[in-house]
């Protein structure tokens, strides 16, 4: 089965630049006994929200994972590379050292249909002022943006959203053209 995961950082650390800690994370995600099977170009995005911190340099790598895999076991690996990065987990859409979020686990819908359901569906206003205190997936915002799906394009163009029916490939086809735009290789 493959995870995948949204790598992103927009702040140095250890005076190294976010496409090298991009770098060192995705080996620290190996030694963490992770299977990484492919990893995207890595891009240069502008922050959400708009004004909110330095561009972003984003990608997306691609996990095998066994079948009987504890979704809590992967998120938790990856919040402990994120601590090695310096991550602070202060401010919600804040500036960060190193951001590894997983997207998808094969077509898991956690917690379950509806949840993930209205998650999805949340008004831009309440996105901004709640956020779920448990994991849900798929990643409740993976359909609305290119900084995620440019990169998760180019390793899993045929991933199709259980829940939203559509593949990676077409969610970022629908999105609007400026968004694409503003996603630029490095
Ligand atoms: N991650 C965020 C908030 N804003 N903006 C860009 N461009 N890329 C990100 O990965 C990102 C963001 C919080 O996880
Ligand atoms: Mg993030
Ligand atoms: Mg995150």
């Amino acid at each position: 089965m493959h995870a995948l995961v949204a790598i992103g950082a927009n702040l140095p650390f250890e005076g190294d630049a976010p496409a090298e800690t991009l770098r060192r994370a995705i080996r620290a995600i190996a030694a963490e006994g992770l299977s990484v099977r492919a990893v995207s170009r890595f891009f240069a995005t502008p922050c959400f929200p708009p004004g909110a911190g330095p561009d972003y340099v984003n990608a997306a790598i691609v996990l095998e994972v066994g079948a009987e895999i504890d979704p809590t076991s992967i998120l938790a690996a990856l919040h402990r590379i994120e601590k090695q990065f310096g991550r602070q987990r202060n401010s919600r859409w804040g500036m960060r050292t190193l951001d590894l979020d997983l997207l998808t686990l094969g077509d898991s819908v956690l917690p379950d249909a509806e949840t993930q359901d209205a998650w999805r569906g949340l008004a831009p206003e309440a996105q901004a002022r709640i956020a779920p205190d448990r994991l849900i997936l798929p990643h409740p915002r993976l359909q609305d943006r290119a900084f995620v799906l440019v990169p998760l394009a180019d390793v899993a163009p045929d991933w199709r959203h259980p829940r939203d029916g559509r593949t990676v490939a077409e969610m970022l086809a629908d999105l609007p053209e400026a968004d694409r735009a503003e996603v630029r290789p490095l």
